[in-house]
């Protein structure tokens, strides 16, 4: 074609594609892998002959999981590039319309936890006709958005290919977003449907193989020197771990800062794991479902540096959690966004490099021995708080603390748990003792309801030599069971253990701290009052994962539950271990949220959690 020189093969657009995906290379640290582990997909009239007959052309090559759900495709996308570190990931495929809009939610999870996802859905053709083609939305105001347009806000990258040759440009600049540490996320690739068949004479240059190297960024000179200065002149330093020092493998730098310097560290649910949870420096999470001892150094401290982190409200205790007056923020990110969160010392850089910087600049720069030992005692005290919650005996059914505990006690150190919303999170982030970085997998950005079982399904993709166990809530579990039959079809075996309690237990609880007594919380039938206030519903999740092709336990003890975990351990199958827990007894919250309760109600009880808020929302720091 004019212009282009060098030796041309004749493809499809969407072969080119496919191509193009399995010659994409990651390197990091000398050590280079595909990026694309493959792709998920389900096929409709706007990709099977298309990208479908491509991956067809390929299905010896390359990997094509046919998924249930698109959304949870992107979940199980996203799952994997996570454990995988970012530098790997999955494509996903979609027909037209509503396989293409059920990926918003997921790309949205993707690009909020900053995790490479490429979504490739169908688009309506790019001739215009046949016109409205099935599934088509018709505006009367324009004839170039489609639904897929809906996926601008959500993706990190957006482009439609409405002629071959734009997607030379396009998949180039998906692949260098993907692979940017500090930009990835969802990237969305849409392609109309005449378009995806069309062939076109493709430049081999285009086709070969290409390594993307994973920079280690070194942050400025002068923003280093600022912050050994002031880590220098701070008595009260902490250190805040996120998911960023996971991603960036830099534990072990981190470890040994600490260790030389005695600065305690926090964890955020994504940084958790990043020291062992019985490190001597490690004081646990910190957050609004963190631990007393992280938050009574937050609140003392006169330094926090913030090393991969997003400082989501969660983390910070809706802005209450840092109190002393003086306190200044050293952020350490790869990310500039995230390193000028409350108008820190910027450190841009990767997390590795920069805290190996710190730790060869702060030189015999120590923590006085108090300051030492008082993290020592924290640390040892949450344990002790650990060890009661996980023994409670509560009966006849067990708190959902000692599942936490069983389930704790089953995993290796190198299995992972995986959850995402409801009240799991918070018992995990208080009770599980991590002793890998990659063995708490919460996904408490989006903290999406459904997330579970198909991020348990990337997760165990990407690391199939752990034991994998998901816990996941009985409303979690509605949202999304579809995966259990993907896992089940790939041989991918999950740990799956569902934790019934009849309702949003997390949900109801925070209703009734603001005056609403868990309204709309509760799975019960329709009462006599109008309400949902009759009996329990005649709903049989165990019997749900059996039908969708699981091995399931029933389990109503601490004792069954531990028998049945050894059980799934030794076998090959995915097991869906039904435990029923205590909706009354829970691993109390211990600090603020801010969640607006209603300035305006006929409620005294309303009106008293508003003056709570009121007051709580005074203690707001803006660290403008
Ligand atoms: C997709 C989605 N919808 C709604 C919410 C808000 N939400 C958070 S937790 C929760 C209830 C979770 O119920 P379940 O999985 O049973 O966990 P439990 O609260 O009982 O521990 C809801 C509705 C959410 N996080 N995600
Ligand atoms: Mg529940």
């Amino acid at each position: 074609m004019g212009g282009t020189s060098g030796p041309t093969r004749r493809l499809t657009t969407a072969q080119a594609l496919v191509r193009f995906l399995m010659a994409q290379q990651t390197e990091r640290d000398g050590k280079t892998r595909h990026f694309f582990a493959g792709c998920f997909g389900i096929f409709g009239h706007g990709n099977v002959g298309g990208l479908g007959q491509a991956l067809h052309q390929h299905r010896y090559d390359f990997r094509y999981v046919l998924g249930r759900n698109e959304q949870a495709m992107v979940h199980a996308s996203a799952g994997f590039a996570r454990m995988s570190n970012r530098l790997r990931g999955f494509a996903c495929a979609t027909s037209i319309g509503p396989g293409a809009t059920n990926l918003v939610t997921g790309a949205a999870g993707a690009t909020i936890n900053r995790l490479p996802v490429l979504l490739l859905p169908a688009d309506m053709p790019a001739a215009r006709s046949p016109r409205p083609v099935l599934q088509q939305i018709e505006l009367p105001w324009t004839s170039t958005v489609s639904v897929n347009d809906a996926l601008r806000p959500v993706s990190k990258y957006w482009d439609r290919i409405e002629r071959p040759e734009q997607m030379m440009w396009s998949a180039l600049e998906a692949m260098r977003v993907l692979t940017d540490q500090a930009e990835t996320g969802a990237v969305t690739l849409a392609l109309p449907t005449d378009v995806q068949a069309e062939g076109y004479d493709w430049p081999e240059e285009f086709l070969s193989p290409r390594v993307w190297h994973i920079a280690r960024p070194h942050p400025d000179r002068e923003a280093l020197a600022e912050a050994v200065r002031m880590i220098g002149q701070s008595t009260k330093p902490l250190i805040v771990a996120g998911g960023g020092v996971i991603y960036s493998e830099a534990g072990e730098a981190l470890a040994s800062l600490v260790e030389r310097t005695g600065i305690p560290v926090v964890e955020t649910h994504a940084g958790k794991g990043t020291l062992p949870y019985d490190h001597p420096s490690n004081v646990g999470p910190l957050g609004v479902n963190g631990v007393p001892g992280a938050f009574e150094l937050a609140q003392g401290a006169d330094l926090v540096v913030g090393i991969g982190t997003r400082w989501t409200d969660v983390t910070s205790v809706s802005q209450t959690a840092f109190a002393n007056p003086d306190v200044r923020f050293v952020n350490v990110n790869i990310a500039s966004f995230d390193a000028h969160k409350f108008s820190g010392l910027p450190l841009v850089g990767d997390a590795r490099i920069v805290i190996e910087a710190l730790s060869e600049a702060l030189g015999g720069f120590q923590v006085a021995a108090e300051y030492r030992d008082k993290v020592t005692r924290l640390n040892r005290e949450w344990d002790a708080e650990i060890d009661r919650h996980i023994a409670l005996g509560n009966e006849p059914l067990p708190s959902q603390g000692q599942v936490v505990g069983a389930v704790n006690d089953a995993a290796g150190p190198r299995d992972v748990v995986v959850t995402a919303a409801g009240s799991l999170p918070n018992d995990l982030q208080k009770l599980w003792r991590s002793r890998d970085p990659k063995s708490y997998h919460v996904e408490y950005g989006y903290s999406c309801m459904g997330y579970e079982i198909p991020g348990g399904l990337g997760v165990k993709m990407a690391a199939p030599d752990r034991e994998v166990f998901v816990m996941v809530g009985d409303g979690s579990y509605l949202m999304m069971p579809s995966e259990i039959v993907t896992a089940v079809q790939e041989g991918v075996k999950l740990i799956i253990v569902l934790v019934v309690n009849h309702g949003f237990a997390s949900v109801g609880a925070l209703s009734r701290r603001l005056g609403m007594e868990g309204f709309g919380a509760d799975y019960r039938s329709r009462g006599e009052d109008g309400l949902l206030s009759g009996g329990r519903l005649p709903v049989d999740l165990a019997a749900n994962a059996a039908s969708l092709g699981a091995r399931v336990s029933r389990v109503s003890s601490v004792a069954e539950l531990r028998r049945a975990l050894e059980e799934a351990r030794a076998t090959d199958e995915t097991t869906v271990i039904h435990v029923e827990t205590d909706p009354e007894v829970h691993v109390p919250r211990y600090f603020w949220w801010d969640v607006a309760v209603a300035e305006v109600s006929t409620s005294e009880a309303v009106s008293k959690a508003r003056a709570r808020y009121e007051e709580e929302r005074a203690k707001a720091r803006r660290h403008l």
